[in-house]
């Protein structure tokens, strides 16, 4: 089941008279910034951002897990979620799996878990391995372990192992239509002198050149840093220099792929984006918001000025527009209905990208030029403090979503639907 069209209309409907007068508020201000305003809400509509398979069900702690209820039961129902999600948004087009969490397998699974999802109009962004836990299916039924390493282990037969399961999921994103493989790793050491910083490094780099052969030719592979966790006191991908480092040893289409939560505190996080971006490497995102560490909050939930900064960096990167990047949510919904996470973080997403669209690009690089730096305060600031809300829900209103996402999620009871359909004890797998 997915949410009907009719039922985002009639809701629509009712806020249709004052979402009117809004946007032509919006616009007015927005044009006298010298801004094509309606040039935002295209780029806005255009924008897709893919739900991971993992995040339509509760997250959770070492300490808990307080699921809410009537949560998809298996990769199908993963889909219908993304469905209803993407049918209130309009821009969570596609869904990123994982793998082995969620593995349909090759064949006539993939084929059935394709078919389900066409039909929905969802594709299949970057598919994810797991070489960080120790499953049946990507360990040759436990004769193998990843309790020391992935590709960057000592042995020889684990290597091969997490070498093999990656190339599975590329074949299987093959039979899925995906494009890309993202590659996040465990890796590290807990212990000082545990292990040859070198050697982990020169393993895991002959490691992804052997996955990075088995790509189709029109596919990327995205090397995903983390500083530290499960690996406490190293990760051999813990930066984006080394992340670097690995994708420009692999080969021109093995990128770099940017979570906002896996940076050390104070990175500045817009200039990594800018350096990959000029180098050509600048490959995927994760997208969520951090406090402390990898806490996969909402986006935009604690930094929004930085979000608005990274995305202004996007857009420098793509020449006013969004680059193609394989633009992914990674959150972990603790306390909220996971929906209605992913519904906020969507709209976090569009507001901060239709806020650095209002940027007078043309006047900041005056200011630079210039050596002005108080005149760029103003243009920047000028382009984050407009209240863009209208123009977002016009892009939405534009690609058939609804005007107020999480409202309309209320209204039509698709939690309650699912709760009576699945049960009220029904648990999504995954992390
Ligand atoms: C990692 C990383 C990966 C995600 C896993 C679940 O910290 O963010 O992208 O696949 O968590
Ligand atoms: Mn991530
Ligand atoms: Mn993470």
């Amino acid at each position: 089941m997915t949410i009907d069209r009719s039922r985002i209309d009639e809701e629509n409907e009712l806020r249709l008279a004052w979402h009117e007068s809004d946007l032509a508020h919006a616009l007015d201000v927005v044009g006298r910034a010298g801004v094509d305003a309606e040039a935002v809400v295209a780029e806005v509509a255009r924008f897709s951002a893919a739900a991971p398979s993992w995040a339509v069900g509760t997250g959770g702690t070492r300490f808990g897990r307080f699921p809410g209820g009537g949560e998809p039961r298996d990769t199908f129902e993963k889909i219908d979620d993304v469905a209803a999600l993407n049918a209130l948004t309009g821009a969570n087009r596609t869904v990123s799996l994982h793998v082995p969490w969620d593995d349909p397998g090759p064949g006539d699974g993939a084929a059935e878990l394709r078919r389900h999802a066409e039909e929905l109009a969802v594709g299949f962004d970057a598919m994810n391995s797991n070489t960080f836990q120790d499953n049946p299916s990507t360990t040759r039924d436990g004769a193998v372990s990843y309790k020391f390493g992935s590709l960057a282990n000592t042995d020889e037969a684990v290597r091969r192992a997490a070498i093999d399961h990656n190339h599975y999921v590329v074949d299987l994103g093959v039979e899925l239509g995906a494009k890309a493989l993202t590659v996040w790793l465990g890796d590290g050491m807990n212990h000082p002198g545990q292990a040859s910083f070198r050697g982990q490094f020169e393993r895991v780099l002959v490691g992804l050149g052997e996955i990075y052969a088995h790509l189709p030719a029109d596919w990327e592979m995205y090397t995903e840093h983390k500083p530290y966790e499960p690996a406490f006191y190293s990760s051999v991908n813990n930066d984006w220099g080394t992340s670097l480092l690995l994708a420009q040893g692999t080969g021109g289409r093995a990128k770099c792929l940017v979570d906002l939560g896996h940076h050390l505190p104070n990175t500045n996080i817009e200039q990594v984006v800018s350096r990959l971006a000029m180098m050509g490497r600048l490959g995927g995102f994760h997208f969520n918001d951090s406090k402390y560490g990898d806490d996969d909050l909402t986006v935009g939930s604690i930094t929004p000025f930085q979000l608005f900064l990274i995305v202004g960096e996007l857009l420098e990167a793509g020449g006013g527009r969004m680059p193609d990047a394989a633009y992914m949510i990674d959150e972990s919904h603790n306390l909220k209905d996971p929906l209605e996470d992913l519904i906020q973080a969507t709209d976090a997403l569009q507001v901060a990208l239709a806020q650095a669209l209002c940027v007078n690009r043309a006047d900041l690089g005056e200011a630079q030029q210039g050596n002005d730096p108080a005149r760029a305060a103003e243009v920047l600031h000028r382009g984050f403090r407009t209240d863009v809300r209208p123009l977002v829900a016009e892009a939405r209103r534009r690609n058939g979503a609804a005007l107020d996402p999480l409202a309309t999620y209320r209204a039509v009871g698709y939690r309650a639907a699912m709760i009576a359909a699945r049960g009220a004890d029904a648990v999504a797998t995954g992390l």
